[in-house]
């Protein structure tokens, strides 16, 4: 499908613009574009990547390290990494994204921050001006299972009141997360997106709250792959 190329043609461009020799510790985010991204790392080759290790962002970024025969490192043993490449729900024109979709941002937002480098690659519908104009699903926050009402109600409060617990899909109750929480997305309205980092302060200040699935003010660039087989990249 055209959403898959142009995933493959994001990650493309990035890895082959920012993960080079030198580079030895890569962080790799989650969800469905990345696998084009250590696609392209593990065409680097065997002799590129024997001295490189690869610090994964969750369940699913581990096995995409493993099954890519790629060395495995901990992100205890790596706490400064060079690149980090991953995926957004949504960047808007000051390179802020919305991540969570995945369920995987408080250890992507750990990575980011660890990386002298963090890159974005995504497919063109997350190229936006403001967040919330493509994404509407909201803001993802992990937050403990304990407290999840306690937030539930405050995030109301905060101005969003349609935020919900995400619940799982083929599993009864909640989605929960690697790190054992819950997961409440929570929509905004368009002129408190005007200011994520603002937004991003007040629900982080919220006790119980594990991490907020806005990254303010992290990414060096993002990659956009359109569907004209051409590439937009913001920095
Ligand atoms: O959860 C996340 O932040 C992931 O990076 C995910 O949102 C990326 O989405 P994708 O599956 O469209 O790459």
């Amino acid at each position: 499908s055209d959403i898959e190329a142009s995933k493959r043609l994001a990650a493309w461009t990035a890895v082959d613009r920012h993960v080079l020799r030198e580079h030895k510790v890569i962080g790799i985010g989650s969800g469905s574009t990345v696998p084009y991204v250590v696609e392209r790392i593990i065409a680097q080759g065997r002799e590129a990547n024997k001295d490189r290790v690869f610090i994964p962002t969750g369940f699913q970024s581990k096995e995409l390290i493993v099954s890519g025969q790629l060395l495995l490192g901990d992100v205890d043993q790596y706490p400064r990494i060079d690149v980090t490449i991953d995926g957004a729900d949504e960047v808007d024109k000051d390179l802020n994204c919305i991540k969570g979709g995945g369920a995987c941002h408080l250890r992507e937002k750990v990575l980011a921050e660890a990386a002298d480098t963090f890159v974005v690659v995504a497919d063109y519908r997350k190229n936006s001006d403001v967040l919330g104009h493509n994404y509407s699903a909201g803001v993802p926050v992990e937050v403990a299972p304990f407290a999840y009402a306690k937030v539930l109600q405050n995030l109301h409060v905060l101005g969003s009141p349609k935020a919900a617990l995400r619940m799982a899909v083929k599993k009864a109750g909640p989605v929960v997360s690697d790190n054992g929480n819950f997961v409440i997305d929570a929509p905004f309205p368009e002129e408190l997106m005007l200011d994520p980092y603002s937004i991003l302060t007040k629900i982080k200040m919220l006790t119980g709250v594990v991490e907020v699935g806005l990254f303010c003010h992290m990414a060096k660039a993002a990659y956009f792959g359109n569907q004209d087989g051409s590439v937009t990249v913001k920095w």
